[in-house]
């Protein structure tokens, strides 16, 4: 595995790569251009100053979270072919700088979604918390205002104002827009980008929807093993292909992830791993938690075996932390709970890999 972690670049981040670098076994950034438009073209000058910016701070760039998908696609739109043409032009560009896995999603409207981002422990940590009651009974603007009011002044990835702005034009056009309808364009683009990414080594990754249920009455699709499988046959090619986020799939409790990383593991088509755990109080009511929990609803050390029983080799990061020793930073994204899941996780791959090796 390729220890990774999401860096929002040196204007965007409190935390640099000096303090990433220093966590034990580091070697490469989950990086984007966030200030690019979604579907807009990432020009190649500035994606080659990130990758140097990294590099000379002796880390690897190989990973891109995300390239977002212009509405547009995910509504079937005739501007999609547009968008589509900026993807692939955005794939190529990012290939001449060496990257090999990107990261998209295609959830309607939001990205991943909380209703709490500090809701705090009994230790005090602050972490991020979900609970369905609360969905049901708020207007997205509101929703929407209040993650605002809790970002601590930081943009949280998904959650840019412009695409925001008009939400409800937005809601209003997917009306027509079921699950069959939003894989049908799913598939398009895929047919579409899958062959330009093969042809730059590109491995393409769609990430789970988060929660991995509709909110707000919109579909979401890439929620549980069998659509996983519906959606890596849409275009039957290696380079198509899944982050396996861990928290966002693992707070349906029907996914069993340590069985879907071996199932799609054993395919070949995990590019990318988002290592974390979760608490889930009771359907619709979960919030986040340290890696090493042993009151987590997720088996982090059987996630982390079928990742290595499997030969997974591709980039890992810890996905999301807490707020500890009084962090202040963009909430999820702090660094010390996330270096600490770095510890975690390498401290359970070498210890199953040296057993292993033991015989
Ligand atoms: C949130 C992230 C998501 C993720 C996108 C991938 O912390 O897990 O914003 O990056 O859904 O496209």
């Amino acid at each position: 595995m390729l220890m990774s972690f999401r860096w929002f670049g040196s204007k965007n981040d409190a935390i640099s790569l000096r303090y990433i670098r220093q966590i034990p076994g580091m070697q490469n950034i989950v990086g984007a251009l966030f200030h690019i438009p979604v579907g807009e073209v990432w020009p190649v000058e500035e994606i080659m100053a990130l990758k140097n910016e990294i590099e000379s701070a002796g880390l690897l760039f190989k990973t891109v979270e995300s390239v977002n998908v212009h509405e547009d696609i995910k509504l079937g739109l005739p501007s999609r072919d547009r968008y589509i043409d900026n993807y692939c032009t955005t794939l190529r560009n990012l290939s001449k700088a060496g990257v090999t896995v990107v990261c998209y999603n295609f959830m309607p409207v939001f990205d991943w979604m909380r209703t709490v981002l500090d809701w705090k422990l009994q230790d005090e940590s602050a972490v991020l918390f979900y609970d369905e009651n609360v969905i049901r009974n708020i207007k997205p603007e509101e929703l929407i205002r209040e993650i605002e009011n809790g970002s601590g002044g930081f943009i949280l990835p998904g959650w840019e104002k412009e695409r925001l702005a008009t939400i409800r034009d937005l809601f209003d056009l997917y009306k027509d827009v079921d699950e069959e309808k939003l894989f049908a364009n799913l598939q398009y683009f895929l047919k579409a980008i899958i062959p330009v990414a093969q042809e730059c080594g590109i491995k393409m990754a769609i990430h789970p929807d988060d929660p991995p249920w509709p909110v707000f009455g919109l579909p979401r699709i890439t929620t549980s093993k069998a659509n996983l499988e519906r959606i890596v046959k849409l275009v039957d090619n290696p380079y198509n292909g899944l982050t396996l986020c861990s928290g966002s799939l693992g707070a349906n409790s029907d996914n069993n992830i340590p069985e879907i990383v071996r199932h799609f593991g054993k395919m070949g088509r995990i590019h990318f791993a988002h290592i974390r755990n979760i608490k889930i109080d009771s359907p619709g009511l979960f919030w986040e938690i340290a890696h090493k929990d042993d009151r987590g609803s997720l088996d982090l050390f059987e996630i982390v075996k079928a990742y290595y029983d499997t030969g997974f080799d591709g980039p890992v990061r810890p996905d999301h932390g807490r707020m500890i020793w009084d962090e202040k930073g963009r909430p999820g994204y702090g660094l010390y709970d996330r270096a600490l899941g770095v510890t975690y996780i390498h401290g359970l791959w070498d210890a199953i890999s040296r057993l292993h090796n033991r015989g």
